[in-house]
């Protein structure tokens, strides 16, 4: 005999007689499964030595249940099915022998022969069709994703620019703030040297002595209608107490002559008064308004009249031979035109009918000054904005969720539109007029997972949206899968105005080989 056919006779005799007892073997522990020079065999976890015959006998001798991979006698262990043409899975022992077809075990291994056909074939190549439709979503979305990132990339190196521009402009604004204040506070000690010199003007001297000799009259008149009273009270306390057994010629005079002499017809009826002039009555409620009349404001007032050019100024007479269709072209080129001579010092700011200047530098601080805080708030914005692109909590480690910020997609269920403005908002709006609701506002990702991780980017939440009738805020869990398209495809109120949308983005896409395996493919 030829030497390696002696060799391999008890070699292939060895194999046959294990071929039944590595069923249900993962490969990588075929090794394992081999018997000792005397026939037995060591439990997996080393704490018993069998007989080679009891593996796979139906019985099971191990505590770790290593001893059955094949038959359902240990209570807790694994059966592998090989699914040669697919993919190779473990079914638990409980399932091996029981008569059912499943499809993880499509090879039929764990059952019988003859009772399950191996399917695998095409099973697998459904699978695999359908894999690779998935695959080419994947590899297309995620070329997709690559132009998001690069956008985030871009976006961050504008926002950082528009953040150092600003910067730059802040630090200029702020001088030109500076200098508009000073100019502001200048012009209005200016204004106030004017009005100072505007005081002197005879007329407003002469105002402030009519408002002099007002005041004095009034006091004067004050003074003598109060001692009309008190000897008004006198009298009245002489003729009521007076006894008429005293014969003081003073009193008895001064009485009869009260009592005798009949009232000025002047007391009791209100005294005619020329065209014009005050009654007493007037006098009293309105000579305190007079006295007290703010005279620089009318001096400023009276100042501003006689600048103001009058009716039949030759600009304001052109627009009443204007036709009314060409008045606004007009005004347009009068203001223009008045400029321009303002500028040239052909008329001056203030007869044109402008403000002061202390109220256009005014003006102009206010302007600079509100242009500096929005400069302030869009750098502040710029940078937080730069902060949020790479943030795995916000727009994903590598920026990919960048591009969406407020992008908007819609889908169509029965009465509604529903929108989904990603980070934003998403709404319900109805087909046939009425008011939008609001489902709520982007609030988080997947609180579930880990930053960063595909499951943390596949699940969206929104909430606080318009309270729902008896009910909760409106809200929206957004799931996501990779797709080549932004798209939301279902839509579902699972609870009373708690909605589900089902949607795809290509933000989900990592390139091929870069996502978690789950499977092992023979
Ligand atoms: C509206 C819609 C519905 C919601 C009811 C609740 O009709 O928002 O989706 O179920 O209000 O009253």
């Amino acid at each position: 005999m030829v030497p390696w056919l002696l060799l391999a006779l008890p070699l292939g005799a060895t194999a046959a007689a294990g071929r039944d007892k590595l069923l249900g073997v993962h490969p990588s522990a075929l090794a394992k499964y081999t018997p000792s020079k005397s026939n037995t065999w060591k439990c997996l976890d080393g704490s018993k030595e069998i007989s080679w015959n009891a593996v796979n006998d139906d019985y099971c001798d191990c505590p770790d249940g290593s001893d059955e991979p094949g038959t359902s006698a240990c209570p807790d262990s694994r059966f592998w099915c090989k699914n040669e043409g697919h993919i190779g899975a473990y079914i638990h022992s409980s399932r091996v022998g029981d008569g059912l077809c499943e499809t993880e075990c499509c090879d039929g291994s764990d059952e019988r022969p003859g009772t399950c056909p191996n399917r695998c074939k095409e099973i697998g190549e459904a699978y695999r069709a359908k894999r690779d439709a998935e695959l080419k979503i994947q590899k297309t979305g995620s070329k997709i994703r690559s132009t998001y990132i690069a956008f985030a990339h871009k976006e961050r190196k504008r926002l950082e620019d528009l953040a150092a521009s600003l910067e730059k402009d802040i630090v200029a604004k702020e001088k030109e703030v500076e200098k508009l204040r000073e100019i502001a506070e200048r012009t209005e000690s200016l204004t106030q040297a004017a009005l100072d010199h505007k005081r002197q003007s005879p007329l407003y001297q002469s105002l402030l002595n009519h408002n002099k000799a007002l005041k004095s009259l009034k006091r004067e008149y004050k003074k003598h209608a109060d001692r009309e009273k008190q000897l008004g009270q006198i009298l009245d306390s002489l003729r009521t107490g007076y006894n008429p057994n005293y014969q003081d010629m003073a009193v008895l005079e001064a009485d009869g002559e009260e009592s005798s002499t009949p009232e000025p017809e002047s007391e009791k009826t209100e005294e005619a008064v020329d065209d014009g002039l005050w009654t007493a009555d007037e006098l009293d409620s309105e000579l305190d308004d007079l006295i007290g009349t703010d005279y620089t404001s009318l001096l400023l007032e009276h100042e501003d009249h006689i600048n103001t050019p009058t009716e039949d100024s030759l600009l304001f007479k052109i627009t009443s031979y204007i036709p009314d269709a060409w008045l606004p072209q007009y005004e347009a080129w009068k203001d223009n035109f008045v400029d321009w001579l303002e500028k040239l010092g052909i008329v001056s700011e203030e007869s044109s009918g402008s403000s002061t200047e202390a109220t256009r530098a005014q003006q102009a601080l206010t302007e600079a000054n509100t242009e500096l805080n929005h400069m302030r708030r869009e750098k502040t914005e710029s940078e937080s904005d730069v902060l949020k692109i790479f943030n795995p909590e916000h727009f994903g480690a590598e920026g990919e969720w960048k591009k969406l910020d407020d992008t908007c997609i819609n889908h169509e269920v029965g009465d509604y539109t529903y929108e989904l403005c990603f980070f934003k908002e998403a709404k319900q709006k109805p087909n046939k007029g009425g008011s939008n609701f609001s489902l709520g506002r982007f609030q988080s990702w997947n609180k579930d997972a880990r930053p960063g991780s595909p499951e943390y980017y596949s699940k969206q939440v929104y909430q606080h949206g318009t309270r729902c009738w008896n009910g909760p805020e409106r809200s929206v869990v957004v799931l996501l899968t990779c797709g080549v398209e932004n798209t939301i495809y279902s839509v579902q109120e699972l609870e009373k105005c708690e909605y589900q949308f089902k949607g795809t983005s290509p933000a989900l896409c990592l390139p091929p080989g870069k996502e978690p395996q789950n499977h092992e493919e023979l």
